[in-house]
């Protein structure tokens, strides 16, 4: 397990490379060029000042979160095949860097959802929330007002220019079955794929979140069937996923520890964290710990302590304490709580393999 940490970049977040650096064990920074729309080709000066502020700490750049995806891609509009050219230039440019793997999404319109970013857990610190009632009863352009209101960061998968164009998405998307979604991703994988293992970079699709449909949109990456059909859909190993135990364990059905037994070594990224699911539908994130939620963190590492995993790791989200300010969900210290709990485990079953 190779652990590793996401960076907003110089100036657009609130930790310090040099803090990251004193988290034990993080080798590698998860990294993206923020400001480029979904579409734009990434130019290889750009990721080159990137690689050199990482390097200056003794940080690699294998990890990219992500290039996404743009939306005439996922609608399959006659246009895609143009923005799939400039994925696949971006896709050789970060190859010439060393980059390894490259997270993506296929979730129309939105990235992740929450109805609050910053819900008290009763012990005076506040974590991402998702309340269902809530979430059913409000149009999204008022949730997104909502959190473009009172924010002063940006987030991440909520660029303005999308949310811009969240009437014309939504038409658009009106024509699209789940069947559709399912064939689009396959066009685009299609045509990636063979680039990108011809420049050694593994694709990695992170699910959706939360994992099941919301305003009406179809959402694919929910499960294990659906992973299964994704392998599938171009059954080569660089065709492979960013396995989210925060987006998968929101929906109780999901087998965590399963599915990474299954999926073994198509898995290239593991996002890991815990949440705390309620009866009714709701979930708030999380402490990484155990006890804390409703994710077995013990098993899921202990699965992929079992099949050897020698591929990326991160803390995925944490819970904003000791009154840090920060992008929601991405604060240095409950992060790096996460990570001491990952390795305590980790390590941990390694001495006991050693006996
Ligand atoms: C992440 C996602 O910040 C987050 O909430 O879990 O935005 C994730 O980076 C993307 O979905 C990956 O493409
Ligand atoms: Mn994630």
């Amino acid at each position: 397990m190779k652990m590793v940490f996401r960076w907003f970049g110089e100036g657009n977040d609130t930790v310090p490379l040099s803090y990251i650096k004193q988290i034990p064990g993080v080798e590698g920074i998860v990294w993206a060029l923020h400001d480029l729309n979904p579409g734009e080709i990434w130019p290889i000066e750009r990721i080159l000042e990137v690689k050199q502020m990482a390097e200056r700490h003794g940080f690699h750049l294998d990890v990219v979160e992500s290039v996404n995806v743009h939306e005439d891609i996922k609608l399959g509009l006659p246009t895609r095949d143009q923005y799939i050219h400039n994925y696949i230039e971006t896709i050789k440019n970060l190859a010439k860097v060393g980059v390894k793997v490259i997270c993506y999404n296929f979730m129309p319109v939105f990235d992740w959802i929450r109805s609050d970013l910053f819900k008290e857990l009763g012990d005076g610190s506040t974590a991402l929330f998702y309340e269902k009632a809530k979430i059913e009863g409000i149009s999204p352009d008022k949730l997104v007002s909502s959190f473009l209101e009172n924010k002063e960061f940006s987030l991440p998968g909520w660029e303005p220019e999308r949310l811009q164009r969240l009437t014309e998405l939504f038409e658009a998307y009106e024509n699209v079955s789940v069947g559709q979604l399912w064939d689009n991703l396959k066009y685009f994988l299609e045509h990636i794929i063979p680039v990108a293992e011809q420049h050694g970079i593994k694709m990695a699709i992170h699910p959706d979140d939360p994992p099941w449909p919301v305003f009406g949109l179809p959402r694919i990456i929910t499960n294990r069937e659906n992973i299964r059909t994704l392998l599938r859909l171009v059954n080569h190993p660089n065709n492979g996923l960013t396995f989210c135990t925060g987006s998968l364990g929101a929906n109780p059905l999901n087998d965590l520890p399963g599915m990474i037994r299954e999926f073994g070594d198509r898995i290239h990224f593991a996002h890991i964290r815990n949440l705390k699911r309620y009866e009714n539908g709701d979930f708030i994130e999380t402490s990484h710990r155990t006890g804390d939620g409703s994710v077995d963190v013990h098993e899921v590492v202990k699965a992929y302590h079992e099949i050897g995993f020698t591929g990326y790791a991160r803390p995925d989200h944490g819970r904003h304490i000791w009154n840090e300010e920060c992008r929601p969900g991405y604060g240095l210290y409950d992060r790096a709580l996460g990570i001491m709990y990952l390795w305590g485990i980790w390590d941990t079953l390694v001495r006991m393999k050693e006996g």
